[in-house]
């Protein structure tokens, strides 16, 4: 299991969270997502070790939203 903290613009409410939430959620081989709105933080639990970090980026941004980098 490991664990990244993607730094993500444009999340504004609770709505924007589960979105997101949703959009990272439906990756393969993510355990879980927990979103912190204030921080701009989405952490992410994986099952493994994972340095395609593209198709993070692509999903949050069809998502409407943009991952800008990790914490
Ligand atoms: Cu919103």
């Amino acid at each position: 299991m490991s664990e990244i903290n993607f730094i993500v613009e444009g999340m504004k409410c609770g709505h924007c969270a589960a979105t997101v939430e949703k959009a990272l959620k439906d990756l393969r081989g993510v355990e879980s997502v927990k979103v912190d709105l204030d921080n701009g933080i989405a952490r992410v639990e994986l099952q493994d070790e994972d340095t395609d970090m593209d198709r993070f980026k692509q999903a949050v941004k069809e998502a409407g939203y943009k991952l800008v980098g990790t914490k």
